[in-house]
């Protein structure tokens, strides 16, 4: 056998484009694939997201690779091995965040501790469910660790009492509700509002939105058993509180209003199950709320508690985040008491394919996307224009068609469309709901301080190839 230069991964890491070459691992094995990069069945683009590291965490999303021939294939590729002295860093014991779990190298990280990142974009809209090693992760603090045979879930009941629910009683006692839905962070689309104005929080670019099939009991079937009823007089919140708490030990709470969550047709889950399989801990393991329709935030992870109140939950991410103000407000003359809490997001829309700055071939362009809205409000129509907004054709809408007012799940489209060699095109899109809702054409109207709401008409610019 020949034998081969030894490598670290460190080395093999520099090698992640066409002009300083595309290494990538598989096992202990070291390739030098780029002159296959434009041969890849799959795309360039995809290969390149595994470029400098490991192919593994890519290859279990596209179970083909699997198959004898592409092993074959890529072993004529090979220029080395790792070098067998490669250990694995040691955890640091005084890191609040050496606990938190390993995540798929294909994310782009905006905050490693704590630790916040978004699918890339060529990944986002592939496929209706994004797959848990891919959906967006945001979140405040490190992952809880938590034994699921000692988990409880206190809920304060109305006479002063308190149910005390186990992972398997939560299983049993209530039937299992399942719902399609996707999640929303009210920051997604962040990175084009600090570009006319700088904005606080973390530059999101279109990828802090997420979909999957949760399973749990309905919240509803929860307070009801725990002695609540259907509806309350007044003004009532069910708030939450996550075992992620800041070392003054205040939890990560949010609150929703009682109305929605004794609503049956509003689908509040405490859900223990993600696209099939347990919550992965970075998504609230082993419980966590999931309020279809609304903002992120309130879908609390690692679900400790949850109390009925005449006030909203009182913590900082209720009262002082996820807020939208007028442009003209300042950091000097902010009052978080004059706006509302988010709850039902607005309608939203991306292009996912093709990239900002992609040289594409002429002929047929295939621009693809996603596009969602909150409360339920379906997505009736998507508008894209090749011409930053000049003219537009409608596109194609993939999705599960839902029961009136229930929506929860993003639609993902397509328009595919003759592109001219030579050209410039500015790509647009723009969606519709079901109560004819649109979106702004542009940021600067809706821009504010947070960052929040970034909604206005998505504009990829790219070329047509010669
Ligand atoms: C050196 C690395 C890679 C090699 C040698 C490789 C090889 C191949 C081959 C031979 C096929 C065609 C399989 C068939 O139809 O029989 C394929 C398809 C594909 N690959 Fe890769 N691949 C690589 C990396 C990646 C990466 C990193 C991704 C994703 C991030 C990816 C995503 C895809 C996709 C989406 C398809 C099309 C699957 C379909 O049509 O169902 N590949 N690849
Ligand atoms: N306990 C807890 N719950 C949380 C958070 C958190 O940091 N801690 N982040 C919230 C925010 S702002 C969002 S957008 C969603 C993100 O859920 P995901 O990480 O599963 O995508 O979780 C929400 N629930
Ligand atoms: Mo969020």
């Amino acid at each position: 056998a020949p034998s081969y230069p030894e490598y670290t991964r460190e080395e093999v890491g520099r090698h992640r484009s066409p002009e300083e070459r595309v290494w990538v691992t598989h096992g202990t094995d070291v390739f030098d694939v780029t002159d296959f990069v434009e041969l890849h069945p799959g795309g360039p683009d995809k290969i390149l997201l595994a470029a400098g590291g490991a192919l593994e965490p890519f290859w279990a999303l596209y179970a083909v690779h699997g198959e004898p021939h592409v092993l074959e294939l890529l072993q004529q590729y090979k220029v080395g091995e790792l070098s067998p002295d490669e250990a694995p860093a040691a955890p640091d014991a005084q890191d609040p965040f050496a606990g938190d779990p390993p995540r798929h190298p294909g994310l782009r990280v905006n905050s490693q501790k704590p630790f916040n990142a978004e699918p890339p974009a060529e990944l986002l809209a592939e496929r209706f469910l994004t797959p848990n090693e891919l959906f967006f992760t945001r979140n405040h603090l490190p992952v809880p660790a938590v034994e699921p045979s000692s988990y409880r879930l206190r809920v304060d009941g109305p006479g002063g009492g308190t149910l005390s629910l186990s992972l398997a009683e939560l299983r049993s006692r209530f039937p299992k509700h399942e719902v399609t839905a996707t999640l929303q962070c009210a920051g997604n689309r962040r990175s084009e509002m600090s570009r006319v104005r700088p904005v606080k929080g973390l530059p999101w670019d279109i990828g802090a939105i997420s979909t999957a099939r949760w399973g749990g009991a309905r919240l509803r079937d929860v307070l009801l058993h725990a002695g609540f009823p259907e509806e309350l007089q007044g003004e009532w919140h069910v708030c939450f509180e996550g075992l992620d708490a800041d070392p003054g030990g205040a939890p990560y709470g949010a609150s929703i209003p009682y109305g929605r969550a004794l609503s049956p047709a509003a689908d509040v889950l405490l859900a223990y199950e993600m696209n099939g399989t347990e919550l992965p801990r970075d998504h609230g393991f082993p419980v966590r709320v999931v309020v279809p329709g609304v903002v992120g935030a309130r879908s609390v992870k690692w679900l400790r508690r949850v109390a009925v109140s005449p006030d909203e939950s009182p913590s900082h991410w209720q009262q002082n985040d996820n807020k939208g103000f007028s442009p003209c407000v300042d950091w000097d003359t902010v009052d978080y008491r004059t706006a509302p809490a988010i709850q039902e997001l607005p309608v939203q829309s991306a292009v996912t394919q093709p990239r900002p700055g992609a040289a594409v071939p002429p002929g047929e362009l295939t621009v693809k996307g996603y596009a969602w809205s909150g409360g339920g409000r379906e997505v009736v129509r998507v508008d894209v224009s090749l011409d930053g907004g000049r003219t537009w054709k409608v596109a194609r809408l993939m999705g599960d068609k839902a029961p009136p007012g229930r929506a929860w799940a993003w639609a993902l489209w397509e328009l595919t469309v003759p592109v001219e060699a030579g050209t410039e095109l500015e790509i647009v899109c723009k969606a519709v709901d079901s109560s004819y809702n649109v979106q702004p054409d542009s940021v600067a109207p809706i821009w504010n301080l947070m960052g929040v709401l970034s909604t206005a008409w998505h504009r990829v610019r790219v070329s047509v190839q010669d």
